[in-house]
């Protein structure tokens, strides 16, 4: 039995937390950050909007079946720290809560700690999801208590393992309250997010566009309808694409194709299922860069030699339920790595990709149908998880 649980490669117990903890690569643990969800049949017959318990946690999927389901209340009384937790109601039927993917770059043990509270047991397990087949690791099960308590338990993963997906469920009749989710790996440290407040420039700048001032028409293509709008607070302006709004300049001065990091908040003015294709920055052509989400709602990053793709970072429908909000995103690459970062997350990525030696002549800030600011572009690789 010791050899078959080896072979799974998975040693799961009820534990107390070590003191000394690695850090959480979870960016949204306490389901903090949340948004709307798409409008419903319901919701558009009212003409209101959802319920604030029907937000959905930004970075993480859930679902329910057979008449289970899955809330967010915002009651600070309810969650374990903040406003925010995450509640199964499932007397009968069948809750989900994922997060997906956790990157593995070696077979480290990882440590998932969460706080919960209620009745019934709660079932945690980790699927490894390298291949199309995914591998799912033995469960381990906690009886939930009246009181919030610490589960922990740790995963190694099995010899090959690249990605895994952390699966919280249950086992019969269950009603609790999730907070303060935690997934650490030794060594693996997550990206300083959010960022505290606008973003400066250093050494390693090529281009840093806070949009408080009109772009120079010496350096800048500006086309069609865009105008400064109010950002995020503490932002000031923004910058607004409206039809036929194009934004450019010179890719040779302001992006390194071997390596650099690319950082943008963007606002989509319209669904992310909205079946159209925008680029947040972009290189277009034959020897072009790409970064944005397509009209199949995948969030992707990549280089093309050719028209060719010759690397990329894609997660398939990543934007099918995003409603108008800001968003961070960021994208890394050099001769190791492609990551590509959601609001802290890390999405997609692909390892020893190749690049480009050569690219198009004309950098494209955002596309119509966006708000976009505090746009840097670097020459180094600031973010960087596992690899
Ligand atoms: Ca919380």
């Amino acid at each position: 039995m010791r050899l078959l649980l080896g072979a799974l490669g998975l040693i799961l117990c009820a534990l107390p937390t070590a003191a000394q903890q690695p850090a959480n690569l979870l960016p949204n643990g306490s389901f903090e950050l949340v948004e709307p969800p798409p409008p419903t049949a319901a919701t558009i017959a009212a003409a209101q909007p959802a319920a604030p318990e029907d937000c959905l946690p930004r970075t993480w999927h859930y679902w329910a079946q057979w008449g289970a389901t899955v809330k967010l209340p915002d009651d600070p009384a309810r969650a374990h720290t903040g406003r925010r937790c995450v509640q199964f109601v499932a007397d009968q039927g069948q809750a989900f809560l994922r997060y997906w993917p956790l990157p593995v770059t070696d077979r480290r043990p990882w440590t998932v700690t969460l706080w919960a509270r209620g009745t019934g047991k709660l079932a945690l397990t980790a699927l490894d999801m390298t291949t199309d087949n995914w591998q799912e690791a033995p469960v381990q099960v906690f009886d939930l208590r009246p009181e919030w308590t610490e589960f922990t338990a740790q995963w190694t993963p099995p010899e090959g393992c690249r990605k895994w997906v952390l699966n919280l469920t249950h086992q019969g009749p269950t009603q609790c309250f999730i907070d303060d989710v935690s997934a650490a790996c030794e060594g693996a440290q997550p990206p300083p997010w959010p960022p505290k407040g606008p973003l400066g420039r250093d050494g390693q700048t090529l281009l840093l566009l806070n949009f408080d001032q009109p772009l120079d028409p010496d350096a800048f293509y500006i086309g069609g309808q865009v105008k400064p709008v109010e950002g995020m607070p503490g932002f000031g302006q923004a910058l607004q694409l409206g039809p036929e709004g194009y934004v450019a300049c010179s890719a040779d001065e302001n992006l390194d194709p071997q390596c650099g990091t690319i950082e943008v908040w963007c606002k989509l003015l319209a669904p992310g299922g909205n079946g159209i294709s925008q680029p947040f920055v972009s290189i277009p052509g034959m020897e072009g860069m790409w970064l944005g989400k397509d009209q199949y709602s995948h969030v992707g990053f990549s280089f093309s030699s050719g028209w060719a793709p010759l690397s990329q970072a894609t997660m398939l429908g990543y934007a099918g339920n995003w409603q108008p909000c800001w968003r961070h995103v960021a994208a890394c690459w050099d001769a190791d790595a492609l990551q590509l970062f959601v609001d802290g997350k890390l999405i997609a990525w692909q390892t020893k990709p190749r690049l480009s030696r050569f690219l198009g002549p004309e950098l494209r800030l955002g596309s119509p149908g966006m708000v976009i600011d505090d746009l840097r572009i670097s020459r180094t690789v600031r973010y960087r998880v596992g690899t």
